[in-house]
């Protein structure tokens, strides 16, 4: 895949503003800190994601970047930090339910999980509630050069084992780092993939 053009597209605080279209979209979605800002820079090539995904006001927001004039990148608030009201923290599930049920033109998620870490409930709660709502989404095993092979195998073992009992078949798992660049190819080659599986046959 050739290096795409990465704009900025706008911001939604629910699945009701955003805006229409038809392009294919693939979220990225984790907790905070799993360290998404820096893969979607390493994904998109640019600085801007993270520019605008760190800023203040967007980052409780949906937020859309066109890729290439053919699908978009979204991405989703970090889940796991309950700061706040309990009314704030439940109209924030609302948002991402909202979105992650409702959006037409959603072709997969990706989720992303420290591999350093073995599997926490809070991952293991919204996979279950993805397999739930059968949205369709990848695993991201995110920071991989902060971990030796051999727990990353264990740490990625472990959460397959934690969801097996939920899903007929596996997700599929992607491994990853913005320091060295793990696993980007992989990504964009399997979103083009899905791109593929979308377009209309043509005779
Ligand atoms: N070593 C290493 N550090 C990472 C990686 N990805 C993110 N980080 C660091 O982890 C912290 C959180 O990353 P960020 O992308 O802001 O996480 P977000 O909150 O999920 O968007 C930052 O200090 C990043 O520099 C990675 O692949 N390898
Ligand atoms: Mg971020």
């Amino acid at each position: 895949m050739k290096a795409l053009s990465c704009k900025f597209q706008t911001s939604a605080p629910s699945l009701e503003s955003c805006p229409v279209s038809d392009w294919p979209e693939f979220a990225f979605i984790g907790r905070s800190n799993v360290g998404k800002s820096s893969l979607l820079n390493v994904l998109a090539g640019t600085k801007e994601l993270a520019k605008v995904s760190a800023t203040p006001g967007h980052t409780k927001l949906i937020n859309f970047f066109s890729m290439g004039d053919a699908w978009s990148l979204v991405d989703l608030p970090g889940y796991g930090y309950a700061k706040g009201a309990r009314s704030e923290a439940d109209n924030f599930q609302r948002m991402i339910a909202g979105y992650l049920t409702g959006r037409k033109n959603l072709a997969r998620v990706f989720v992303l999980i420290d591999s350093r870490h073995s599997p926490q409930a809070i991952d293991l709660e919204f996979v279950q509630w993805l397999l739930e709502e059968s949205v369709p989404f990848a695993l991201v095993f995110s920071k991989t050069d902060l971990v030796k092979a051999g727990l990353l195998g264990k740490n990625i073992e472990l959460f397959q084992s934690k969801i097996a009992a939920w899903c007929g078949e596996l997700p599929r798992v992607f491994t990853t780092s913005a320091k060295t660049g793990n696993g980007r190819r992989e990504l964009l080659d399997a979103i083009a993939e899905t791109l593929r599986g979308l377009s209309p046959v043509s005779e």
